[in-house]
């Protein structure tokens, strides 16, 4: 297949991941960039060679023959580009959090899916290694049916020096983190029938929640646990680890600090370091997402060719987004929350 010509929109400080991904994936180039901040356009298209550059998206698109999109700008202008993309036939990768609103991210999805081009949601957190190994198991049958699940990311990294805007928004971690917990347990235990959602605040220069807690039905049986803090100070900070709790009819998962993967199930009980690689741009802590990049972008392309829908479509994703929109609205009501009314 002819090398796919990409186009990145949103040159900041993720975006260079993704920038560094795209180089060692086969198959895609990023041939053009937009930003409409002219030194983060001249900053990032020198680090990366990149000659070709737009301070407007409209003007991408109509000066480049594009194979697909890949937009990494904050959720307020992702709707406008993603129907810009649709707009000019143009496949869409967009970063999560997918919209401000679900009525947002459900008119997204039509407008790909009337084009007729594939959007995806670049949720990468399920495709970090340790997370793929859990899931690994589950696929073993090693410990039978799960019937409870806890998903946990507590830190009290200081995200707010490298994401500003993560401190000034009127909702914080359920939005920008606790999305990718949510879609873990997704991935991990299936869809969810209801959720049961408590916030708090404990940082008080913050505008938004730093802690959730949420109970989870799956529509499994499952029963499971996500919970989320950017307020807990432990003597080894995690960040950016998730921790794993399955139970199962025949045996048990532990993901734990420092990637350590125990599982005990019908052929006894295995221990298995399942610390992501150090890739050559990658540093710690950051490498475990870092790492996931390479693998959700990987998959999109690997996608385009065989024509299939990506793991973490637009459509898919409407199921995570709704979680996110159940969970503020039962801390604000303190009832439990049924997904099918959202969805
Ligand atoms: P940022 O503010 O550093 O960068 C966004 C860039 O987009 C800015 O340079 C801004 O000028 C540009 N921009 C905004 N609107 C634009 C438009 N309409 N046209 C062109 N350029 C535009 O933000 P960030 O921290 O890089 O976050 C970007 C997104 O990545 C967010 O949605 C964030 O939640 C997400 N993110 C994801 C992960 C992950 O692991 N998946 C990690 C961190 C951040
Ligand atoms: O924005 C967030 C994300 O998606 O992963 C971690 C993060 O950078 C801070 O919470």
């Amino acid at each position: 297949m002819a090398e796919l010509r990409g186009a990145l929109i949103g040159c900041g400080f993720f975006a260079v991941n993704q920038l560094h991904a795209w180089r060692d994936i086969a198959g895609a180039t990023i041939v053009a960039i937009c930003d409409r901040d002219p030194d983060r356009l001249r900053i990032v298209g020198d680090q990366f060679g990149i000659a070709r550059r737009y301070t407007d998206a409209m003007a991408l698109f109509a000066g480049e023959s594009l194979d697909f999109v890949d937009i990494a700008t904050t959720a307020p202008s992702h709707r406008p580009l993603v129907e810009m993309a649709a707009q000019h036939r143009v496949p869409a990768i967009c970063q999560k959090p997918f919209a401000p609103t679900l009525a947002d991210a459900k008119a997204m999805v039509k407008a790909c899916t009337d084009a007729g081009v594939p959007l995806m949601v670049h949720e990468n957190f399920r495709w970090q290694s340790p997370i793929q190994a859990a899931r690994a198991v589950l696929d073993s049958n090693e410990i039978g049916t799960p019937f409870f699940g806890r998903i946990s990311f507590r830190s009290a990294y200081d995200v707010f020096s490298g994401q500003p805007y993560l401190a000034t928004g009127k909702r914080f971690i359920i939005e920008d983190l606790g999305i990718h917990i949510l879609d873990i347990a997704r991935f991990l235990l299936g869809d969810v029938s209801t959720i049961t959602t408590r916030t708090a605040r404990i940082n008080p220069a913050i505008a938004g929640e730093d802690v959730a807690s949420m109970l989870m039905d799956h529509a499994s049986g499952a029963t499971s646990v996500v919970d989320c803090s950017y307020a807990t100070k432990l003597a080894v900070e995690p960040f950016p680890e998730t921790m794993i709790e399955i139970d199962g009819t025949d045996g048990t998962i532990r993901l734990v600090q420092g990637y350590q993967l125990t599982v005990t199930g019908k052929s006894g009980t295995r221990v298995t370091d399942v610390s992501p690689p150090l890739l050559p741009w990658t540093s710690r802590p950051w490498h475990n997402i870092q790492e996931s990049v390479v693998a959700i972008q990987q998959h999109w392309v690997d996608c385009l060719a065989k024509r299939t829908e990506p793991a973490t479509s637009g459509a898919d994703n409407l199921k995570t987004f709704a979680l996110v929109e159940a969970a503020y609205a039962g801390a604000a009501s303190r009832e439990p929350v049924q997904l099918d009314t959202l969805l």
